[in-house]
């Protein structure tokens, strides 16, 4: 039977290529982002393999987040499949110098609004005894690294939900994994740096870093295993980083 997936993030990276794989295998497609014009695009790119729609909200606005998701048209009220992936690091700084506005982004963003949209979904998972959540972390939910406090604190916190949801989900039939990338190329920098390109180039000089279409094959393996079969957690480095902080560079 045809699925359903809901995306969050789905403008650029890993959300994108999540979008694009998964359309290529009909699956039905909810795109998620705040960007109207990115995801307005991909919808009339996507609608020619499969059926999308595309909301547009901030994941930090809860009353947003609950008043779309209850009023999803009726033949996508069905998911299958949540990819909780939205997210950015903001800023990397020593704890001492950190920027109050980007610990509340970071939080508020990775942590709050993953838990908005999985509380607007649960239910109807419950409700049909089925489901699947995917939970985008990171390295960095897994170790720390210099001055990336706040983003790693975030991270660990979506580790620890996915832990939470994996128990409190288990006797309703719903899987839970959680994907955790080290470096992959996307938009990522370019928000942590906040615009200074440069800098954002330079974390992917000298090595080949992971690609987004790389975790979105795996995200597409994770949910396609049979049903008997759920992959927790799964860490994924590029392979010429071997932590957050050892990378074999030319
Ligand atoms: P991108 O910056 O390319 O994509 C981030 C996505 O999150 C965008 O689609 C953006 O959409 C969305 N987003 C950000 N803030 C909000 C918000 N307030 N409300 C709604 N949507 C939001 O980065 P990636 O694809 O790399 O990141 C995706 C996930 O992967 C994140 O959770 C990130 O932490 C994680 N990750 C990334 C790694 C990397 O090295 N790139 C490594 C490990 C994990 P829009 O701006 O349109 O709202
Ligand atoms: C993104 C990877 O190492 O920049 O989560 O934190 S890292």
């Amino acid at each position: 039977m045809k699925k359903t997936a809901f995306i969050t993030g789905a403008t650029s990276g890993i959300g994108k290529a999540t979008a694009i794989l998964f359309a290529k295998n009909n699956v039905r497609l909810i795109l998620c982002g705040r960007r109207k014009e990115r995801l307005q695009d991909l919808q009339k790119e996507l609608n020619k393999l499969t059926e999308v729609i595309i909301l547009q909200f901030d994941v930090r606005d809860k009353y947003d987040v609950a008043d779309k998701i209850e009023n999803l048209p009726e033949n996508f009220q069905q998911i299958d499949y949540l990819i909780n992936n939205a997210g950015n690091a903001h800023g990397l700084s020593s704890i001492q110098n950190g920027d109050i506005d980007d610990w509340d982004a970071m939080l508020d963003i990775n942590v709050k609004g993953l838990l908005y949209v999985s509380k607007a979904i649960i239910p109807k998972m419950i409700e049909r005894n089925s489901g699947f959540i995917v939970n985008i972390g990171s390295i960095a939910a897994k170790d720390v690294y210099p001055n990336g406090n706040v983003y790693c604190a975030s991270k660990h916190a979506v580790d620890a939900l996915n832990k939470s949801m994996r128990i409190d989900l288990n006797k309703y039939n719903i899987r839970v994994s959680a994907i955790h990338p080290g470096a992959v190329e996307t938009e990522f920098s370019d928000v942590r740096f906040k615009g200074d390109t440069e800098k954002a180039k330079s974390v992917y000089a000298g090595y080949k870093a992971l690609q987004a279409e790389d975790i979105a094959d795996i995200i597409h393996f994770v949910v396609t295993r049979p049903y008997h079969v759920n992959i927790e957690d799964l860490v994924v480095y590029p392979t010429a980083q071997a932590t957050p902080t050892i990378l074999n560079k030319e």
